[in-house]
């Protein structure tokens, strides 16, 4: 059970891994328990529902869902678990993620979704936010956040302008 995921990253296709990966990435970085799977919300609506009824019995202490477009994924993901989702709004071909970030963000009262910046910026942050989830619990992890602000700090204080 050590490695039993703790945090869960789905995307509603496999062309949202190009974005989806920097949220990986970062799980990586801190070592976190994860795992990372293609579930549709309108191909495999099935599968979602199974996939959040069974999340927090299996110890996933938050997911973080992108999708492009009509983006119900986080939404519907939500609507059938207690689990923290955090909904990445992945780019659209036609409308550039503005749909898919309206999607997302516009729950209706009730049932809450944290809801990040539209592409790769987005998704990295959700990885850092579901860290800070695990973070409130494991003073391990608590340290490595803190430690990655400091590095992060010290890279823009060092920044330098070619004036
Ligand atoms: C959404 O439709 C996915 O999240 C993806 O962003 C978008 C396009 O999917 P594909 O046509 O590339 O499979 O469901």
């Amino acid at each position: 059970m050590a490695n039993a995921p703790l945090i869960g990253v789905v995307m509603g296709s496999s062309s949202d891994w190009d974005v989806m990966q920097h949220a990986v990435a970062i799980l990586k970085e801190f070592g976190v328990a994860h795992e990372a799977q293609v579930i549709s919300a309108h191909r495999m609506p099935d599968q979602m529902f199974a996939y959040a009824e069974s999340a927090r019995a299996r110890g996933v202490r938050a997911i973080i869902a992108g999708a492009g477009g009509a983006a119900h994924l986080p939404g519907m993901l939500a609507a059938k678990t207690i689990v923290p989702i955090l909904g990445v709004p992945v780019p659209s071909k036609y409308l550039r993620g503005e749909d898919s970030l309206l999607s997302i963000v516009q729950m209706p009262k009730g049932i809450p979704v944290s809801t990040f910046a539209i592409g790769e910026a987005g998704a990295a942050n959700a990885a850092l936010a579901a860290i800070a989830i695990l973070a409130t619990t494991d003073d391990k992890l608590a340290a490595s956040l803190e430690q990655f602000r400091v590095k992060q700090t010290q890279i823009a204080v060092e920044m330098k302008l070619p004036v």
